[in-house]
């Protein structure tokens, strides 16, 4: 058992053998120009601070042996899994499944709908396609985690407030012990950054546990210690 003694509002205590690293959407359309963050009016650089330790995480889990699970937004390209309420909210100046600089806005298979290069996704490495905000929404995320016995998530990604928080909650609901990394998840609003982690930790950590990566990398094993789950 492995321990963040510095996390709030108290000790998160992991198993490397029950718990994963999930990356929420760290995809290309959320994080660069042209993309539906973009398209919202809202400032890409505000998210990008969380790539340099986000990379480091991953190398750290990689070498510990920790799973590792990606998540990404989107929808097909005929749209049949965009409700009509998600489509047409807002004045985006380029709404989904429209054509932008990294090809059609949220659609899979598009260029900005891909994770960016520096988290690339290794092989063998789950990639969960969702197309709702939560990672457990119409996708079979609960199935993964329950197959190779995974308790605990080590939660990373973007954006807090939104898919960060969503997959967070429901996560706890469905027995998910989750320890969120402050700067590995990041808002377009240093606000709702600052009070989405507060919320989580709140009332005695109503949703999980809060701390930094390098809480993570100090107590990670530099080689695996468990077998690679086939
Ligand atoms: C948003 C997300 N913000 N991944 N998606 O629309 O947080």
């Amino acid at each position: 058992m492995l321990t963040i003694a510095a996390a709030r509002p108290a000790a998160y205590s992991f198993d490397l053998s029950t718990t994963a690293l999930l990356v929420i959407d760290m995809q290309r359309d959320f994080l660069e120009p042209g993309g539906f963050g973009a398209s919202l009016g809202n400032d890409v650089e505000q998210l990008r601070r969380t790539i340099t330790p986000l990379a480091a995480l991953l190398a750290g889990a990689r070498a510990a042996g920790l799973t590792v699970v990606h998540t990404r937004e989107g929808h097909l390209p005929d749209l049949s899994d965009c409700p009509p309420a998600k489509l047409h909210r807002g004045a985006p100046s380029l709404r989904i499944g429209d054509a932008g600089p990294n090809g059609r806005i949220l659609i899979r298979g598009e260029y900005g709908h891909d994770i960016v290069d520096e988290l690339a996704p290794l092989p063998g490495e789950p990639v969960i396609d969702k197309p709702g905000k939560g990672a457990f929404y119409a996708t079979g995320l609960d199935a993964l985690l329950t197959e190779r016995n995974i308790h605990s998530l080590l939660v990373t990604g973007v954006t807090t407030e939104v898919c960060v928080h969503t997959t967070v909650r429901e996560a706890n609901d469905r027995g998910y012990e989750c320890l969120v990394l402050a700067d590995c998840v990041g808002s377009y609003f240093p606000e709702f950054q600052r009070v989405g982690l507060d919320m989580i930790a709140a009332q005695g950590g109503i949703f999980g546990w809060v701390a930094e990566s390098t809480d993570v990398l100090a107590v990670l094993p530099s080689t695996p210690v468990l077998q690679p789950s086939s």
